[in-house]
């Protein structure tokens, strides 16, 4: 901007002094200012021409647009439903609610991601041991996916410790390809830390524990969306200091994330469609890896229990609506910031999004079945839900 300004100044100083100024010029020379007048007239014409021109041209591609939406939506009408699978719009396949026949038997059969939290370790240093692994997983009953994840599968293990500590990573790479690992609770330099280690080998860095909350942790190796949607990823969660939080009496974990899908993952492990991920058209949304898990293996609560749900959108892409049916959250910590003074009380739905954290305590004194959804609802039909059992009482959500 400077430059151009002086530039500016330059010219004016060095060029020959105007002789006139553009107004009197036409002022002195009438003769030439009709001239002008009628040259503009017929630019004018002209212009007026060019434009009804351009609205016609402009009409033609509307009415052809509307005709080619129109034939797109009698070709999706006309495709056949196969077994829950829609054609989109997009050109893309979706393989969401692909199930074989023994769906139920499989989702009873599965055993659900431990989502109790585990106590923190005592002590000055929190030791955490990672293996990456290519393993193929069960993401929904009887849909299997080709995953580069951990050695118990999609997400990795809850890690939990306390505010203060030295968490020291190990992380061992038994994948095919380089890998690494981000953690979202560290300040640390990342081209240091989280650099990407060769198959076969391990890596070893610290960092200290001083931000409480619920923390992401994911490989962070090029390209990122693909490692994170394949099932790179993982919680931490750091306790804050005793007597910053109420006492829970029940503490879970969940880690929401989407998978997309290069086929229904049914006879052959389905792969990762780029497509659709770039698209942010999953085939299927979870909480810890695995479509409707906890709606056949409820989480429970007793009635009056403080219930602590520890949150992380693991994405890649898509945030989630976090609630549950029937009750309201007494105290949210958006974010994770889990200072008492900035917490949220009696809300119905809090947004935690892709790459962050929620905390969430409930208290519910009635028994039932109490669904934990994203609200953002198609999540729920791609199977993002589950149930939390307050007094252990039998039956199944009708809706
Ligand atoms: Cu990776």
């Amino acid at each position: 901007m400077a430059t151009v300004e002086k530039g500016r100044t330059t010219q004016r100083d060095n060029g020959p002094p105007p002789e006139r100024g553009p107004r009197g010029e036409i002022a002195r020379e009438g003769s030439d200012s009709y001239a002008l007048v009628a040259a503009v007239s017929v630019l004018l014409g002209v212009l007026v021409a060019v434009l009804g021109l351009f609205s016609i041209f402009m009409w033609s591609d509307a009415h052809d647009a509307k005709n080619a939406a129109k034939r797109a939506a009698a070709k999706v009408a006309a495709a056949p439903a196969l077994n829950g699978q829609i054609s989109m719009a997009t050109g893309l396949e979706s393989y969401a609610g692909a199930a074989p026949a023994n769906a139920d038997a499989l989702a009873a059969a599965h055993s659900a991601f431990p989502a109790s939290l585990s106590p923190a370790p005592a002590g000055p240093i929190a030791d955490a041991n990672l293996v990456l692994k290519d393993v193929t997983i069960q993401i929904a009953p009887g849909v299997k996916y080709s995953a580069w994840a951990w050695a118990g599968g999609a997400p990795g293990p809850v890690i939990h410790v306390r505010q203060g500590q030295l968490v020291k990573i190990t992380l061992t790479n038994e994948g095919a390809i380089p890998h690494s690992v981000d953690f979202h609770a560290a300040r640390v330099a990342p081209n240091v830390a989280f650099a990407d280690v060769m198959p076969g080998k391990s890596v070893s860095y610290t960092f200290r524990a001083n931000d409480a909350g619920v923390f992401m942790y994911h490989c962070g190796t090029k390209p990122v969306l693909m490692h994170i949607a394949n099932g790179m990823y993982g919680a931490i969660v750091v306790d804050p200091k005793p007597g910053t939080l109420p006492r829970a009496d029940k503490q879970y974990v969940l880690v929401a994330s989407e998978w997309y899908l290069s086929s229904d993952g049914l006879k052959a492990p389905a792969q990762f469609s780029m497509e659709k991920a770039h698209a942010r058209i999953p085939d299927w949304m979870t909480f810890n890896g695995y479509a409707g898990q906890y709606v056949k293996h409820p989480l429970t609560a007793e009635p009056g229990d403080l219930v602590r749900f520890w949150v992380v959108d693991a994405g890649p892409s898509i945030d989630t609506d976090f609630h549950i049916v029937g009750t309201v959250l007494d105290t949210a910590y958006p974010f994770a910031d889990m200072n008492p003074a900035d917490a949220l009380h009696d809300v119905q739905t809090v947004t935690v999004p892709a790459g962050g954290g929620g905390v969430f305590d409930v208290k519910i004194d009635k028994p039932g079945l109490y669904p934990f959804v994203s609200h953002s609802f198609a999540a729920v039909d791609q199977g993002q839900v589950g149930l939390l059992n307050v007094g252990n009482v039998h039956g199944t959500m009708s809706h």
